[in-house]
């Protein structure tokens, strides 16, 4: 009998230990779960795919996206009354704000110091004598055709100014100087419309191509063209179809950049016209106001090259008319760059012209050459390496600028 008790009570030792044993590690602590870290995009591979869209940075960070807590039997939340949540840091945009526009060339006018020792101080100089006899004004039109103003117009201009000075009688330096003025602003023909076609035309984007010769400041004045626009308010996608170097494609994703646009980009050697007409879609499809396609830059007498730009503009034009064909032209390179321009226009309709680095020339006189040689407003002028040192070009404050008539 007692036997029977002990063994009774062996087993009640064992049934408790063992069920013990089975409980005990519901009680014991979780496993501790490692932090959640942030979730990171993955890093886009090297552009080797044609074409390639580059997203626009972000103008200012979202808030980081709520972490949920990886334990799926959590206790139900406790319904806490509703608090106001503090608007989350407001964070510096990563993106530049342009200058405005307006106001712009009268800003740079200091730019245009080199001209203005011709035109202003040179020319001043020269109506300021007593005696405005016939070697005087000969003077007068060497002068101009030195600064690029060319033969034909020179001629005119200085013509006018005897006749008005004749008639006259007494001018002085000041007054003819204010005449001359207003000569070359005529010569530039201020009705000409300078407007930009950039904004949408019946909910599609405008289309501008960027064309030139090698250096001339084509990727250059896409980016600051771009700017312009942004600070305008409107939407722009850069088509890069100069794909002769993937640098090229670099240097405008990096102007983008700083303004948040998006490039459309595709890779070393591809066809530049695939590349400028998947701009233009992705431009339709994301519904912005302007496509602006840079392209390579090309020698006027580069048969093969002038027929692949002819080829570009007309694959882009499937999608619609390009609104606007932008001849980027160096002021420097002066007469020599005219030839090239109108070989330009044959191949491709030039809608209007940029006139760059005026900073580095003397000879401003340029700006009435080409338009007269090619009848086309120039419409932009660049005066510096600075992302917003381009300007709307505006005849009668370009010509004040020169001549010192705005002081
Ligand atoms: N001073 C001055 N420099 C300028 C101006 N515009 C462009 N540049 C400079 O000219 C050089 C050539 O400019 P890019 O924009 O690369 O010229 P590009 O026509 O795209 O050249 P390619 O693509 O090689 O044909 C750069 O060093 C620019 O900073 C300007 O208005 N003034
Ligand atoms: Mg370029």
């Amino acid at each position: 009998m007692e036997s029977y008790i002990v063994f009774g009570l062996v087993l009640l030792v064992v049934v408790i230990g063992a069920t013990l044993a089975l409980v005990a590690p519901r009680y014991r602590k979780p496993p501790t779960l490692p932090p959640p870290t942030e979730e990171k995009p993955p890093t886009p591979a090297p552009t080797e795919q044609a074409p390639t869209i580059e997203k626009a940075p972000p103008r200012a960070k979202a808030p980081p996206a709520e972490i949920k807590p990886s334990v799926i039997d959590a206790p139900p939340p406790v319904q806490a009354p509703p608090v106001v949540e503090a608007p989350p840091p407001v964070e510096v945009p990563e993106v530049e704000v342009p200058a405005p526009t307006a106001g712009r060339l009268v800003r740079l006018r200091a730019r245009l110091s080199r001209s203005q020792n011709v035109f202003g101080k040179g020319l001043l100089a020269l109506l300021s004598r007593d005696k405005l006899d016939d070697d005087t004004w000969d003077e007068v039109e060497e002068t101009l055709i030195g600064a690029d103003v060319g033969v034909a117009a020179t001629t005119e201009i200085v013509g006018k100014l005897r006749e008005r000075a004749r008639i006259h009688g007494t001018a002085t330096a000041t007054e003819l100087r204010a005449m001359l003025a207003d000569e070359l602003v005529a010569a530039l023909d201020p009705q000409m419309d300078r407007t930009l076609a950039a904004r949408p035309q019946d909910g599609r984007p405008a289309v501008l191509l960027v064309v030139g010769v090698n250096g001339a400041g084509k990727t250059t004045t896409c980016g600051k063209i771009a700017r312009v626009l942004v600070a305008d308010g409107h939407t722009v996608v850069l088509g890069a179809a100069d794909t002769f170097r993937a640098a090229a494609a670099d240097q405008l994703a990096t102007w983008a950049g700083r303004v948040g646009a998006e490039v459309v980009r595709g890779p070393e050697g591809a066809d530049p016209a695939a590349v400028a007409f998947d701009a233009v879609k992705r431009g339709i499809d994301a519904g912005v106001d302007t496509v602006l396609i840079d392209t390579a830059g090309r020698l006027q007498n580069k048969v093969g090259l002038m027929d692949e730009l002819g080829k570009v503009k007309r694959v882009v034009e499937k999608h619609g008319p390009v609104d606007e064909t932008l001849l980027i032209l160096d002021a420097t390179t002066g007469q020599n760059g005219l030839e090239q321009a109108r070989v330009f226009t044959e191949v491709v309709d030039v809608t209007g012209v940029v006139l760059t680095k005026l900073d580095g020339t003397a000879k401003g006189g340029i700006v009435i050459a080409v338009q007269r040689k090619l009848g086309i407003p120039v419409k932009l002028v660049g005066l510096g390496e600075g992302p917003d040192d381009l300007a709307p070009f505006d005849a009668r404050q370009f010509v004040d600028a020169l001549v010192g008539t705005d002081a």
